[in-house]
């Protein structure tokens, strides 16, 4: 089954949306398999968003991400990225469709609450970047046959 890695930034935490943006994964069908709360270090910070190294936002980003604890998870299920990344929204939460978390919680693309690994490659990358195998716990839920067809 698919894996994701999905981190609540700074300010989803600060502003008390851990809760709701979690309900809406687990509503969506999405099981969680992992999830800590971190307080981001530089080299953390700089691994995660190495790709966007030397773009304007890059020393904004590092600092936005590592100004306070973030909450960081993995989640699972049938195409779990894409899925993840749609209940998200755009990047630019101006551009969010309503009923995303971006576009109903946010405003500015640099406070934009959510992380979500992008592709299959990504997501392996960043799963590993984020957890240890010992931290990801493979579980049968007793309700997975009335969300998943088989
Ligand atoms: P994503 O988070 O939707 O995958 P990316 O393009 O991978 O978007 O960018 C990573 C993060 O960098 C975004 O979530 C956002 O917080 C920040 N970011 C991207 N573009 C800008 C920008 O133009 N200004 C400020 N921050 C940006
Ligand atoms: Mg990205």
């Amino acid at each position: 089954m698919e894996r994701t890695l999905v981190l609540l930034k700074p300010d989803a935490v600060q502003r008390g949306l851990i809760g709701e943006i979690t309900t809406r994964l687990e509503q969506r069908g999405l099981k969680l398999v992992g999830a800590k709360l971190v307080q981001v270090d530089s080299s953390l910070a700089e691994n995660h968003y190495a790709v966007h190294k030397g773009k304007p936002f890059y020393e904004g980003l590092i600092t936005y991400i590592a100004a306070s604890p973030v909450v960081a998870m993995v989640w699972e299920g049938p195409g779990a990225i894409e899925v993840v990344r749609v209940t998200m929204g755009a990047t630019d939460p101006r551009e969010a469709v309503p009923g995303s978390v971006r576009h109903d919680f946010g405003l500015e693309i640099g406070r934009n609450l959510t992380h979500a690994s992008d592709g299959p490659q990504t997501a392996q990358d960043e799963i590993q970047l984020w957890f240890s195998e010992d931290e990801l716990v493979s579980w049968p839920r007793d309700i997975d046959r009335w969300i998943y067809e088989t």
